[in-house]
């Protein structure tokens, strides 16, 4: 049997099959105690969970009964972030609910191939929540659908949850490496080369856009009490139903980078393809139903049609590579396999351009200023102009901008990231100079010092290669400064604490 994963706004019907037996299935497991591993407390445990805030927003009281010590340490807090390891983890996470909700399912006489539908917001008019997860009521009119989550703010903190388009992109898919550098270049498809990694400090490039970004404007935060919605937290957002059909279509996104032709494959490394249970770290093993234990490797995950998996659509967003369209725009013709090549090619060197120093981020509209060494400059420069005189011989710098050690309390913060916006001027109405946006996923763990953790914070990486060609174009590209503007999306409170160590400037040269 091949279980298919469907478009979650294409079923036709706001209760459709699928959904029905999902809500169905959620409120089986959230029947289930705590320390039951098939039950809904202990799957979002499993991703993550921070006692503190699972009280404060109502998840745990005195009357439950903790895990045993055994279970504790197998399964909770497993998921891994800033790491070559999130979509393989993710992809085995969300296998094993979907195992646990269909025995569910089946047991009370639904479909024997159920499987998760996904949320791609990407599709035109399908950027709202889905209205079943909105809808407090069955569609019976019965008051407790299990898909409803009071903790859903939106990304306007008013209860309204959709995915503004302008915020989020899938320019991701056009990283040919599905590993990247932890060293200010491009951080990859996929993420970069870590051991366990539960909360890594430089998120890949599918990891920084959609994903964080979603969980950010999906969640939210309450006004009133600073409390984030379930999604804006990788220790709540386990709890939320939608989390299931945000990271079925991240995992579908990741089938898609797999059949983009510029695409160089997924980890060959024995360290990725089996896991860190291979270098003597702690094993990725998931409940199953009927008390079962399910250990799996990345490698495992490689292959969906092997897992029995497929996607009803894993078409590209793109009708042309990325590398292709930066071309034309620098007006070079070249073949299209020579273009493919210059983009699988592997990067050689990173350079550091320049940085600021450290800033607090707080308010609406936050500014820093990053000097520039001209020397490195005209490095990139040339490389332009000596592409555009011999383009099969070699292939432009790329350019990134890192937003370095972000910490502070409030995972819920969202903001967009613009680079030299005139003075004056409206950083909204320069999309041209837009670098990217960003959500702080994970920011209020990484900032904590504990056993585990340096309390470094989180470093976002955001390509800038598209302004640094325009600017060239342009023959303005040899300032002494660049000029950062940060604008959140919701005014960032004191009390977020939020700062940033420094912003940096890197190239890569291919
Ligand atoms: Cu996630």
């Amino acid at each position: 049997m091949v279980f298919t994963r469907k478009n979650v706004w294409q079923l036709g019907d706001t209760w459709a099959d699928p959904i029905l037996w999902y809500a169905r299935g959620v409120k089986a497991m959230k029947a289930r105690a705590l320390n039951d591993p098939t039950g809904w407390r202990f799957f979002g445990a499993i991703h993550g969970i921070d006692r503190t805030l699972w009280t404060r927003l109502g998840y745990l009281s005195e009357q439950d009964h903790m895990p045993s010590k055994h279970d504790l340490q197998t399964y909770w807090n497993q998921c891994q972030h800033g790491s070559w390891y999130f979509l393989p983890w993710h992809r085995g996470y969300l296998l094993a609910l979907e195992a646990v909700i269909r025995d569910a399912v089946v047991q009370a006489g639904g479909p024997k191939d159920w499987a998760l539908p996904y949320w791609n917001y990407f599709k035109p008019d399908q950027n709202k929540l889905p209205p079943a997860f909105a809808s407090k009521d069955w569609p019976d009119g019965t008051g407790d659908n299990p898909l409803f989550v009071e903790q859903r703010y939106g990304p306007d903190n008013n209860g309204t949850v959709f995915v503004p388009m302008d915020q989020v992109d899938e320019n991701a898919l056009g990283d040919a490496r599905f590993v990247g550098g932890a060293d200010g270049g491009s951080p990859g498809f996929g993420g970069v080369n870590t051991g366990f990694s539960h909360g890594g400090n430089i998120h890949g490039g599918i990891e920084t856009q959609p994903h964080d970004m979603v969980h950010g404007l999906v969640g939210g935060g309450n006004p009133d009490t600073n409390l984030p919605g379930l999604m804006s937290d990788p220790d709540t957002a386990g709890l939320d139903p939608i989390f299931y059909l945000h990271h079925a279509n991240i995992d579908r996104l990741w089938e898609v980078w797999n059949e983009t032709p510029t695409s160089t494959g997924d980890p060959t490394a024995s360290k990725w393809v089996k896991g860190p249970a291979s270098i003597g770290e702690h094993a990725f093993v998931l409940p199953m139903p009927g008390g079962k234990s399910w250990t799996y490797t990345p490698g495992e995950m490689k292959s969906l049609s092997e897992l029995g998996y497929q996607y009803d659509d894993v078409s590209s967003p793109f009708a042309k590579p990325q590398m292709v369209k930066r071309l034309e725009r620098l007006g070079v013709a070249v073949a299209a396999a020579d273009v493919r090549s210059a983009a699988m090619a592997e990067p050689k060197s990173t350079e550091l351009i320049g940085a600021s120093g450290s800033l607090r981020v707080t308010g609406s509209d936050i500014r820093a200023s990053v000097a520039l060494d001209r020397s490195v400059q005209s490095k990139v420069t040339s490389s332009l102009k000596g592409f555009a005189a011999a383009p099969t011989q070699s292939a432009p710098d790329r350019v990134f901008l890192n937003l370095e050690n972000v910490r502070g309390l409030s995972d819920a913060t969202t903001f967009n990231v613009y680079i030299n916006v005139p003075d004056g001027d409206d950083p909204a109405q320069h999309p041209e100079l837009k670098a990217g946006s960003i959500a702080l996923f994970g920011m209020r763990k990484a900032s904590a010092a504990d056993d585990k953790h340096a309390g470094d914070g989180l470093t976002f990486v955001l390509e800038i290669t598209r302004i640094i060609d325009a600017l060239h174009l342009a023959g303005t590209l040899s300032p002494d400064q660049l000029h950062v503007r940060l604008v959140p999306r919701q005014p960032v409170p004191d009390a977020a604490q939020i700062s940033i160590g420094r912003i940096s400037v890197f190239r890569q040269s291919p």
